[in-house]
């Protein structure tokens, strides 16, 4: 067998994209955030990395999709599957993950490697491409989509005021990285049905100056260049609402004052989401 036969024979072993996606999934699920089916990912690869480990002239099926995505036409991506469990991808990838190409025209999906069973991406790829659609506009280092259900993050959208200035100022205040993680802030969209074209076309509006976006009561939306980008991302989201869900009904007695962030902002180099701290 030619080396790169056994390459296609071994892709669950071998494909750093497919074993980093394992590995990510079944942490998220450790960390309490992935119950059941909750959480989806898509992550971008290039056709190359791809048709290293997979016959990419081989469509084992196709899928209609019921929100053209001309944009993405021809692009590659690696999905979770619908209704499958995070804590299962790791011990059998090729059921609960799939190697996807958008169509010529981007109104359907060829299936490449995975999801077996007949089983179909995430019930939330719309706001997967549609995000993808427009972080790939501000940002061409972009690949990754991920959401989850953090639990703090859900919990904050309880019993904090949902307006996006006020719950990013909040979370900056909580731990003093979170403003260099993320200057940019949080967005928040209203409470909508999940799964549904809408929810991800207001997904992918918040997207156009946002890399993470909070569905309250449900979870959270993060992306970045790379699966360890936006988790990192979103861990961060996480860690700071986790503070505040054990620190605020203490009460807050002192916290870090917006002279003191606009200091931390100075000295690395990050300019802050405007009109949130007092100049
Ligand atoms: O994949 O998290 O939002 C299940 C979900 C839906
Ligand atoms: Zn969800």
């Amino acid at each position: 067998m030619t080396n790169s036969m056994q390459n296609k024979e071994n892709i669950n072993m071998q494909a750093p994209f497919v074993r980093e996606i394992c590995e990510i999934t079944y942490h998220m699920w450790s960390m309490g955030w992935d119950e059941r089916n909750g959480g989806n990912i898509s992550c971008l690869l290039d056709k190359e990395e791809v048709a290293a480990y997979v016959d990419i002239e081989h469509v084992e099926r196709t899928l209609p999709l019921s929100f053209p995505v001309p944009e993405l036409r021809d692009k590659y991506f690696i999905v979770t599957g619908s209704g499958k469990y995070f804590k299962n991808i790791i011990s059998d990838p090729k059921a609960n993950l799939g190697i996807v190409r958008v169509n010529e025209t981007g109104d359907q999906l060829d299936v490449l490697w995975g999801l077996r069973d007949d089983a179909v991406p995430t019930s939330e790829l719309p706001s997967h491409f549609m995000s993808h659609i427009e972080r790939l506009k501000v940002d061409p280092n972009h690949r990754v989509v991920m959401h989850t259900h953090a639990t703090n993050v859900i919990a904050m959208t309880f019993v904090h005021e949902l307006d996006e200035k006020k719950f990013t100022k909040t979370l900056w205040q909580m731990c003093t990285e979170c403003l260099v993680v993320f200057p940019d802030g949080v967005s928040i969209l209203p409470w909508l049905v999940p799964g549904t074209s809408e929810i991800g076309r207001q997904t992918a509006d918040k997207m156009k100056d946002h890399r993470v976006v909070i569905w309250p009561h449900h979870g959270i939306f993060g992306t970045g260049a790379s699966l360890d980008d936006a988790f990192g991302l979103i861990e961060t989201v996480e860690k700071a609402a986790q503070i505040y869900m054990l620190a605020s009904h203490q009460g807050i007695k002192q916290t870090i004052t917006d002279q003191q962030l606009l200091d931390l902002a100075q000295a690395f180099g990050v300019t802050p989401l405007e009109g949130i701290l007092g100049e």
